[in-house]
Formats: C-alpha cells, structure tokens, sequence
C-alpha cells in the first residue's frame, strides 16, 4: 500500500535520553548540521507547513522530536555543529543524538541532510562515518538545492559524493522550499519501512 503521510502528527518533545519513548514503530529520523534544513524538509514531507519549528537562526531544535504519521514514527534531532549557543547545550544536544541511537530502537532509514551548496564538512563526514560504523541503513538528502543551478546542482552532488565517500545512488537532490526529491524520499522511507 501507498505510504499516506497525510495525517501527521507531533507526539512529544523529549530533553533528555532517558526519558525518549520505548520504540513501538518503525522510526525515520532526520540528522545533520545546525541550519541545513531538518525541520523544513520533515515538514514538506508530511505535507505541513509548520508542525516543526523552522528558524534562519542555527540551533531552533535544542530536543528530539517525535512525529507520527501512517505507523511511522519521524524524529527530528537536534543539529550539530555551529549554532551559537553555550558548550554545556552543545553537549546536551551531542548526549541526545548519540544516546538516541545507542538504544535498542527500530532504525529504519536515518535521513542524513548536507547542504548542497558547500563542500564536505567534517561534521558531516564524522556523521556518515558513524552511520557506515554502525550499519545504520541511511540516504544523503542534499538540501537547499533551489540555490543552485540544476548542472550546478548534480555537479556538488558528484563530488560530495566522492567526498563522503557515499554511492550516488544513495544521494537525493531535495529542496523543501520547491519540493524537490519529496516523492523520491517518500519512495525510500516506504521501502525502509515495509
Ligand atoms: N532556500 C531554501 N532554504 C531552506 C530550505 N530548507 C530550509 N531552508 C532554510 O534554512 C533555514 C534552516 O532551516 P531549518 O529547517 O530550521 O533547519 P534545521 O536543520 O532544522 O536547523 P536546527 O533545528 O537549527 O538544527 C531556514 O531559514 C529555512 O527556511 C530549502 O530547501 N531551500
Ligand atoms: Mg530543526
């Protein structure tokens, strides 16, 4: 059956490890760099505007947050990174995405985001690295790709995924702003979650 995603639905906000939720469905959860477009590309995936917080300013998700929709559970994590805010947070925020998936948890499809634009960031090869250690089943959503031309556009993702070291085919070209590669995404998740 088709994936219907028509009626998402925020679940609960979760500050610390010990208090996420036990897993009882499939779980797709959204990570990569403060900034690069998590909660947008969520949201144009359940097809709402705002069921997650968006901000131009880093470091809008400070907890991890859990979505429902059609039996799957979407968790959007905090960024990593560059937002601006005190050490101590930073390491919060670092406590709360490793110790998410150091649990005994249903690791579907992790949704890896990279700006389209830049080149490999270390954060963001210190991430694949980690969900290639930990045999996390994983696609690289480049994000942002409405900045840039279309040539432009499969060039970055050649190269990132030389850089990153990942198969092109596990590579989406996405923008949340023109919904570019949603219906890619929600082929892959559906697959991931069958
Ligand atoms: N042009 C463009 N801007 C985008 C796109 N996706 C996100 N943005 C913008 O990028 C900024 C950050 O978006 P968020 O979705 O809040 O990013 P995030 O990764 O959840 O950020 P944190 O929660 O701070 O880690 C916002 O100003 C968005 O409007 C996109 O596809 N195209
Ligand atoms: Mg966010």
């Amino acid at each position: 059956m088709a994936l219907n995603l028509n009626n998402a639905r925020f679940v609960a906000s979760y500050g610390t490890v010990e208090s996420l939720p036990q897993p009882t469905t499939p779980e797709v959860a959204f990570v990569g760099r403060s900034n690069v477009g998590k909660s947008s590309l969520l949201n144009k995936l359940l097809g709402r505007k705002a069921l997650a917080k968006v901000s131009a300013q880093p470091g809008k998700t400070a907890n991890v947050n859990f979505f429902e929709a059609d039996g799957i559970s979407f968790v959007d994590l905090p960024g990593y990174g560059f937002a601006r805010v005190s050490a101590k947070e930073r390491q919060r925020w670092a406590d709360l995405i490793s110790g998410y998936f150091s649990q005994d948890r249903s690791f579907n499809l992790v949704i890896a985001l990279v700006d389209i634009r830049l080149e490999a960031q270390s954060l963001d090869q210190d991430m694949i690295s980690f969900l290639k250690e930990n045999e996390l089943p994983f696609v690289v959503a480049l994000t942002k790709a409405d900045k840039l031309s279309r040539s432009k556009a499969s060039q970055q993702e050649a190269l990132l995924a030389r850089q990153l070291e990942v198969d092109p085919q596990q590579m989406v070209i996405t923008s949340a702003q023109k919904g570019t590669g949603i219906d890619e995404l929600r082929r892959r998740i559906q697959e991931a979650c069958d």
